[in-house]
């Protein structure tokens, strides 16, 4: 469950939080594809509990209540289409599985439902799998509440309820079979894998015999005994017993300290510089390279949930947001995720984000908005897709040219300016000093002239932005002033003019 089975070489997935199908579906084919994105992490595809009371909460999605496929991102048919169109583009679709639980235990009785499926949650009744009572693990979980109360108890970590939610009794082969056909309807569709919620909260040896009835992936798409990519949310920022070690065995693990640190060395908070990163990776504690699955900011940390805290950067801060991202692109450690987000009325009150619940763009209905695409290429409504922001789009191609070389070349100035190689296809130097970086470095590239693929690209041969003329010797000169919008630069292979 370690292959991602990406295509053509590519490297980095983008999370189209909250989008619909029928846009994904598009954006493969008009944007990811031509672009070199190897795949999408799409919202949960499954039947979820209607909250209105936030209104339409993103978190809605979180709870499930039949296995059925459709939300507010479309039908089974769109999310069908939509995988087949991505697929046809070598752009591979992993589907968000939410199997921890089922909806809360406040979530009433009814057919408030993204399918109008009827559910009992207060009797513990999903009539559409069918899970009742007995599939949920009430007898396993010994504290009052019935909730998680302590992160320091295993059991109840793994057999409570988290923050509520209706948690199902994996120890039971039924629960095991139901889980892996609905999982196993989605890889028939053709996912290429999942990234599996909320896995602190499941035992691994539970997961193991979940993943281990997986079927193998759509042979139309994917090579015959092709096994599906599993990458699974533990956040392990250590402290507690639960760690992410525990579930290396069975697929990539998300790693959380990635974003927080970086965040802080970026920030420049407890006297950090970028030159610390020379040693980026295991050496900071980060779990090893092969199973990470990394990202500057997710759907959850971004609006102050899950883990991470103050120091993660997001769009809302835009030049640290894509200089974090530029870093992470062009840096060897892990398998790399792009964030594409939606704004929403932040308020923060007291370090406490009072719209943190806030949905997608949608229509008084609470349907959600389409992603329309501006004439310059960025999109509208609400929509951010930082995907498409120039230098994050340029620099998950130039992680594509770069792949599987090493980091070498390394310079620094002992304070914020670093700089550095990825064998002889691609070099990248950063400026986060308040000064103007102006230096001659070794590239490790041949001699030529390559375009900046950050303030421009090459286009029609030409440069549209900076001009970078690497010498027979390999070294070239930079300057790179503290106040431009961007302040770094990249040059690869195929920025050569
Ligand atoms: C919502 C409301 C709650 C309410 C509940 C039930 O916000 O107030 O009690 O519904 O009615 C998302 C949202 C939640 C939301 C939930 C269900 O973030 O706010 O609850 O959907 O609608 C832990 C888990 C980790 C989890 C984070 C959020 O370990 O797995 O909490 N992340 C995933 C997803 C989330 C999603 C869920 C799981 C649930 O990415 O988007 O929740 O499916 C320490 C610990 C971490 C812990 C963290 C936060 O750092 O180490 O393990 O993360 O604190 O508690
Ligand atoms: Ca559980």
């Amino acid at each position: 469950h370690h292959n991602s089975h990406v295509k053509h070489g590519r490297t980095s997935i983008v999370h189209l939080f909250e989008w619909r199908w029928a846009d994904i579906a598009q954006e493969c084919e008009r944007y990811l594809g031509p672009n070199g994105y190897s795949g999408v992490q799409i919202s949960p595809p499954s039947e979820n509990i209607v909250v209105t009371k936030p209104w339409r909460p993103w978190w809605e999605r979180y709870q499930p209540v039949s296995h059925n496929l459709c939300s507010r991102s479309g039908t089974e048919q769109e999310l069908r289409d939509m995988i087949a169109r991505c697929n046809a583009v070598g752009v591979n679709i992993y589907a968000d599985a939410v199997i921890n639980h089922m909806c809360s235990n406040e979530g009433g009785e009814g057919r408030h439902s993204t399918c109008g499926s009827y559910f009992n949650a207060t009797k513990e009744e999903f009539p559409s799998v069918p899970f009742t009572a007995q599939d949920f693990n009430d007898r396993n979980c010994t504290t009052r509440s019935g909730n998680i109360e302590d992160y320091q108890d295993i059991n109840q970590v793994r057999d409570c309820r988290l923050v509520g939610l209706l948690d199902l009794a994996h120890r039971r082969e039924y629960v095991r079979g139901k889980i892996a056909d609905y999982m196993n309807a989605l890889i028939d569709m053709g996912v290429a894998g999942f990234r599996v919620d909320a896995c602190k909260h499941m035992w691994p040896e539970d997961l193991s015999a979940i993943y281990g009835r997986l079927h193998n992936l759509n042979s139309k798409w994917f090579p015959a005994g092709s096994k599906p990519f599993i990458y699974q949310e533990v956040i392990d920022l250590g402290g507690e017993p639960i760690k992410a070690c525990e579930y290396y065995e069975m697929g990539r693990v998300t790693e959380f300290k990635y974003g927080a640190r970086l965040g802080t060395v970026i920030r420049k908070w407890n006297g950090e510089k970028l030159s610390d990163l020379k040693s980026w990776g295991e050496d900071w504690g980060l779990m090893p390279s092969d199973k990470a699955l990394v990202f500057v900011d997710n759907h959850d940390n971004q609006r102050g949930h899950g883990a991470g805290g103050k120091s993660i950067l997001t769009f809302w801060e835009p030049r640290l947001y894509r200089l974090a991202t530029a870093f992470m692109l062009a840096h060897p450690y892990g398998m790399t995720r792009v964030m594409s987000s939606y704004r929403w009325n932040r308020h923060i009150v007291k370090g406490k984000d009072e719209n943190d619940w806030e949905g997608p763009p949608s229509f008084p209905d609470g349907s959600t908005k389409p992603v329309p695409v501006t004439p310059e290429g960025g999109c509208g409504d609400g929509w951010v897709c930082e995907h498409r922001w120039h230098p994050i789009k340029n620099m998950v191609i130039f992680r594509n040219v770069v792949d599987g070389e090493p980091l070498c070349n390394w310079w620094d100035n002992g304070s914020n300016q670093i700089a550095f190689g990825r064998g002889s296809r691609g070099f990248i130097v950063i400026n986060n000093d308040d000064w103007t970086l102006d230096m001659t470095l070794s590239t490790g590239l041949s001699g030529g002239t390559y375009c900046d693929v950050i303030s421009g690209q090459k286009e029609g041969g030409q440069c549209t932005g900076k001009q970078v003329t690497v010498g027979k010797d390999g070294r070239a000169h930079f300057r790179i002033s503290s106040s431009d919008s961007d302040p770094f630069v990249a040059i690869h292979t195929d920025s050569k003019l």
